[in-house]
């Protein structure tokens, strides 16, 4: 934290400076690496600009997606590079952690056709969708042929390096489901065997689920995958040795398959070349500030503990839960304003966040009471500053000509972080892992390139 230099040019642009040269010579290194394990034959994300923020959505007009289950390496903040598998989409060949985000209409008839790549047999499952077919069959476990049968997958898998299985459902319920691997799944989907599916409700994208209240805008959606690694796994995967669970200690903890700082890069960053999915949520101004849309994040959980996440500065309204919205059998609201989010193994939480103009409000519509701060309190004098104290849109005011201000054009910047706080670390050291930043722009909003 230590190294953000007050440039003028706001927070993120300095870290993601910060950070750039290393990434660089790792990007390099990581390829290397991959092209010596014969796994990646180009360095995806270096041809395209590194820019959007926000949920990527792959999607298909006739909802095909075919998945190559493969191997290949990701970087974290402290320079090391970690041995994953994962799934591609086969159309842009490339590996990446996580999965590809599919986004699909609700009825859509879904595809999804999986080629294995990985030394061993593996497959997909899709919790929360119903009448699932695998090449045509109904899903169902498979067992070995031997007299004490034992479950190998939970659903019918593709066999080693080159076995294909076909998986076509009706996507359901509106709302965030995980997909991920249903064979030896402690190992393969802490090897990096999961992504994220959207289902939206048919004829409204712009909703979160079936209900008018869940509108969001469109322009104000991420994603946050959470997951953890323990290197120590991964390494014997690497080296084709047997994995001792006894000391399973997860050391990287990531949103989106990256950790902090590299949370805050935009998509597709070109020194990130197998982490296509940045976790920085910039909050622009909606259609009239005083009443905007809110924003939308969509948190899944891929790992095997609680992640207790929570934004600084705001509540999170809940809406959906699992893929399925939280209302009554007479379509009562059963939605809820929570500040910690305690998102468990397997779980999804889609979630509602608005951000309000504190001069346009009173005491009676203010929904957390917080007093402003005057300007002297809101900025550092030398060159650091974290954040100005207010949750609320504001206007920028002149700052004194003593001050260094990182503040470009009244935007405002949150910690979101998981409050776990060995989860908020790179192997022990902090501040990283499972860390990132809102950005709340004002309602005039900020010059271009600010
Ligand atoms: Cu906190």
């Amino acid at each position: 934290m230590t190294t953000i230099s007050a440039t003028g040019r706001g927070m993120r642009p300095t870290l993601a400076r910060v950070t750039r040269p290393l990434r660089s010579r790792l990007g390099l290194g990581v390829a290397v690496l991959a092209v010596v394990a014969g796994t990646v034959a180009t360095v995806p994300g270096s041809a395209s600009a590194a820019t959007s923020e926000g949920l990527l959505c792959d999607t298909s007009a006739t909802n095909t997606f075919t998945l190559s289950a493969g191997d290949g390496y990701v970087s974290t903040p402290d320079g090391n590079s970690i041995y994953m598998w994962s799934y591609a989409n086969e159309l842009k060949g490339a590996f990446q952690l996580p999965g590809p985000t599919l986004c699909v209409a609700q009825g859509a008839k879904v595809t999804v056709i999986l080629h294995n790549h990985l030394p061993e047999a593996s497959s997909i499952v899709f919790p929360g969708q119903t009448g699932v077919l695998a090449d045509g069959n109904p899903a169902q476990p498979e067992y070995t042929t031997d007299p004490t049968p034992t479950l190998t997958s939970m659903v019918q898998s593709a066999a080693a390096t080159t076995g294909s299985v076909t998986y076509t459902f009706t996507a359901g319920t509106p709302g965030t489901y995980l997909y991920k691997s249903g064979t030896d799944v402690d190992k393969q989907v802490q090897m990096g065997m999961f992504g994220a599916l959207v289902v939206r409700p048919s004829g409204h994208p712009d909703r979160v689920n079936g209900r008018p209240d869940s509108a969001f805008s469109t322009a104000n959606e991420y994603l946050f995958l959470l997951s953890e690694v323990d290197p120590d796994v991964h390494l014997a995967v690497e080296r084709k040795q047997p994995v001792d669970w006894s000391t399973y200690n997860a050391r990287y903890f990531m949103i989106n398959g990256r950790s902090m700082p590299d949370t805050l890069s935009p998509n597709n960053a070109s020194y990130l070349p197998n982490q296509p999915y940045g976790a920085f949520v910039h909050i622009k101004p909606w259609d009239g500030a005083t009443n905007p849309l809110p924003a939308t994040i969509r948190y899944l959980n891929a790992g095997t503990v609680n992640y207790p996440f929570h934004p600084h500065g705001s509540d999170e309204r809940v809406i959906n839960k699992d893929g399925q919205p939280l209302e009554g059998p007479a379509g009562q609201d059963l939605s809820y304003n929570k500040f910690d989010l305690n998102v468990a193994p397997g779980q999804t939480l889609d979630v509602l966040m608005d951000w309000r103009d504190a001069e346009h409000w009173t005491d009676i519509t203010n929904p957390i009471p917080t007093q402003i701060p005057a300007i002297t309190d809101q900025l550092l004098v030398g060159t650091d500053t974290w954040f100005s104290e207010s949750p609320y849109l504001g206007t920028k005011n002149p700052a004194p000509t003593t001050i260094t201000d990182n503040n470009v054009c009244g935007e405002y910047y949150h910690i979101a972080h998981s409050h776990a706080l060995q989860q908020a670390t790179n192997f022990g050291a902090t501040f990283g892992g499972m860390m990132t930043l809102y950005r709340i722009d004002p309602p005039a909003g900020c010059p271009a390139g600010k």
